[in-house]
């Protein structure tokens, strides 16, 4: 069993497509294990995408994930990480196929729907992150 994060962005909030994208996790058969809905601060945002800091399009992400509520969830599974980045689709919409979450909703960066861990690391990290201990 492995668990993994993910986050339904503000643009995906905003269109009512909350429901749609857990149906997606759930009916691969990943279960749904925390789940809730809030705000992303300005400093917590910072410091989820660190990695960005030095990118050109670092303020236009924060933007978008601070601009609404969000909501996040912990899922469950075997390869729980791997099957959700195959559902999630690639970072870049135009890039994720056809069939996956982003690339059925999402036109263009920083708006791709959904953020989701890309490793165990990362998981963990992220899980204490925004959900504790
Ligand atoms: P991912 O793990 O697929 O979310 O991809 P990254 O961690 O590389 O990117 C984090 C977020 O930065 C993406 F969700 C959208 C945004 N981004 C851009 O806006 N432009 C880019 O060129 C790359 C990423």
């Amino acid at each position: 069993m492995e668990q993994t994060f993910i986050i339904i962005k503000p643009e995906a909030v905003a269109r009512g497509l909350v429901g749609e994208i857990l149906k997606r996790f759930e009916q691969k058969g990943l279960r749904i294990v925390r789940l809730k809905m809030d705000r992303i601060s300005e400093d917590v945002a910072r410091v989820h995408y660190g990695h960005h800091a030095d990118k050109p399009f670092f303020p236009g992400l924060l933007a978008a994930i601070t601009a609404g509520p969000v909501v996040m969830a912990i899922l469950e599974g075997p390869n729980a990480i791997a099957h959700v980045r195959n559902l999630i689709g690639a970072t870049d919409p135009l890039k994720a196929a056809p069939g996956t979450i982003r690339g059925d909703f999402a036109l263009e960066n920083p708006y791709n729907m959904v953020h989701a861990s890309d490793s165990p690391e990362t998981a963990a990290v992220e899980i204490e992150r925004f959900f504790g201990a």
